[in-house]
């Protein structure tokens, strides 16, 4: 039981608080934050004054695909990875509502870097399932800040794509730009390899060790490529809010074929100018802003490669418009001119369609394939496989311009030889590999023509680099 006196004490302290808080914030406007999935964000902020945001995140453990065919159970803010971005004014009043679901089966909670206080609100908001936790904040100090779990083991719900962003926009606001997006990097460890299909399990000593299986950008293998490319036209001014959320790896940032005309290094206040690459930490955060002038797609990346080619950070940006060829030329290739008589002199071709494509398939081929592939496709004995007689080659033809688009990698066997390499995509136009396969096909496999540029243009956009 209280005794008279404390209660009389607490309520005295309570009408305190009262009138504090009624002072501290007079009536301000109350906004409940509308989110929105990545790679999407809510609005630039137009208003000039302070306002009372509220947040309502919820936890959700959700399976779904870390790469086609491959499962993974995400723990998530808003069901999505990275969780749903934030966007508050420099001086706003957060008072973030977390719900942690009933089916889920863990504890969870938030904590936000752009909180001021011990913990950023991880005590406040740890829940069990079943339950919501709210807790209010000042949004001191503007920056693009993440946010992520921080509930024992927390490398654990990190790893399992607990991170998202929240922005806390200057008093000033921010210049205006023609496109936003929103891009994280995250390492996942899962007992399968890279691409192993069905359900994978979390690998702890993997995540120990540090040694991702993937690392990726917005949750999957794919989720920034394909049908789900960014877009913007040429000219446009864009501005990409980028966060690691680890919870180990940092990230190489560059976007290639881009320079970055501004980057807020670290996600802070100031902007270095001209940049090709950013280095983003764990936990941290950086937003660029460029202008993209030609057409066509540029590539985001880890530039720490393999994690781009062997663990999935790669993302692209479509860019649409007409082409600038003074700021950007076609170029051309040509062999270097024989040294040795043994050359044969080219038998001069008829100008028919047909022969001037093959014509043209023979220049690829001397231009890309011949340095691994051998002159007449014999190959090199274990480590390139024949293209010229190849019974792999000839069992599909078609399907091995999908080789020269994405590349190929792994065991593969070759006229009873086996191989196990790496082949790198090649960076040819549509009708260039149409024309190299079908320079393959009936040159050195005695076939007939097998792919069109258009069925390659087809098979580009369906494509899961
Ligand atoms: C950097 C070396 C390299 C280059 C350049 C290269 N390849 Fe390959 N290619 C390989 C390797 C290695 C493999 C086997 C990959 C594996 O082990 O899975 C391969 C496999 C293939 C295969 C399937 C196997 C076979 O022998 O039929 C085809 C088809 C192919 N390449 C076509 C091409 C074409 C066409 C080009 C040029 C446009 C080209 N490659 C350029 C290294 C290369
Ligand atoms: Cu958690």
């Amino acid at each position: 039981m209280k005794t008279p006196l404390k209660l009389a004490a607490a309520a005295v302290v309570s009408a305190l608080l009262v009138v504090s808080q009624s002072f501290a914030e007079p009536a301000l406007p109350v906004i409940h934050q509308q989110l929105l999935a990545p790679p999407q964000l809510p609005p630039q902020i137009t208003r000039k004054t302070p306002a009372h945001v509220v947040v309502d995140l919820t936890v959700e453990e959700v399976q779904r695909e870390i790469a086609p065919g491959t499962l993974y159970t995400f723990w998530t803010f808003g069901g999505t990875v990275p969780g749903k971005m934030i966007r508050v004014r420099e001086g706003d009043t957060v008072e973030l509502h977390l719900q942690n679901l009933p089916d889920n089966r863990l504890p969870h909670n938030i904590d936000l870097h752009a909180v001021t206080g011990p913990g950023g609100g991880a005590a406040q908001t740890l829940i069990a399932p079943g339950n919501e936790a709210s807790f209010t904040f000042k949004a001191l100090n503007p920056g693009l800040y993440v946010y992520h779990c921080a509930t024992a083991p927390v490398g654990m719900h990190v790893a399992n794509g607990m991170y998202g962003m929240i922005l806390v926009e200057p008093k000033e606001g921010m210049s205006k730009v023609d496109k936003e997006y929103y891009v994280m990097q995250g390492d996942f460890y899962t007992s399968g390899t890279y691409r192993a299909p069905g359900p994978q399990a979390f690998d702890q000593q993997k995540a120990i060790d540090e040694k991702p299986t993937y690392v990726i950008f917005n949750g999957a293998d794919g989720a920034l490529t394909g049908a789900n490319a960014l877009t913007a036209n040429t000219n446009e001014k864009v501005r990409m809010f980028f966060g690691v959320g680890g919870p180990n790896i940092t990230s190489s940032f560059h976007i290639i074929g881009a320079i970055f005309d501004k980057v807020y290094t670290e996600g802070g206040k100031h902007y270095q100018e001209q940049v090709q690459t950013t280095m983003v930490p764990a936990g941290g955060s950086t937003i660029v802003e460029f202008t993209p002038r030609v057409p066509g797609n540029l590539t985001l990346v880890d530039h720490s490669l393999t994690r781009a080619f062997n663990k999935g950070a790669i993302g692209l940006l479509t860019v649409s418009g007409p082409e600038q060829l003074d700021i950007y030329g076609k170029g051309m290739k040509k062999p270097l001119a024989a040294k040795t008589a043994a050359a044969p002199t080219p038998k001069p071709a008829a100008p028919t369609p047909d022969k001037s494509q093959f014509a043209r398939g023979k220049a690829v081929y001397d231009g890309s394939c011949i340095t691994c592939h051998q002159p007449k496709g014999e190959g090199v004995a274990g480590v390139f496989p024949p293209l010229a007689n190849s019974d792999f080659f000839k069992e599909r033809p078609y399907e091995m311009a999908h080789i020269v688009l994405n590349g190929r990698n792994g065991e593969i066997v070759v006229n009873g030889a086996h191989y196990n390499g790496v082949m790198p995509p090649q960076d040819l136009s549509d009708d260039d590999i149409a024309a190299v396969i079908n320079y393959v096909s009936v040159d050195l496999n005695q076939g007939k023509p097998v792919v069109t540029p258009a069925q390659v243009r087809d098979m580009r956009k369906s494509r899961q680099p």
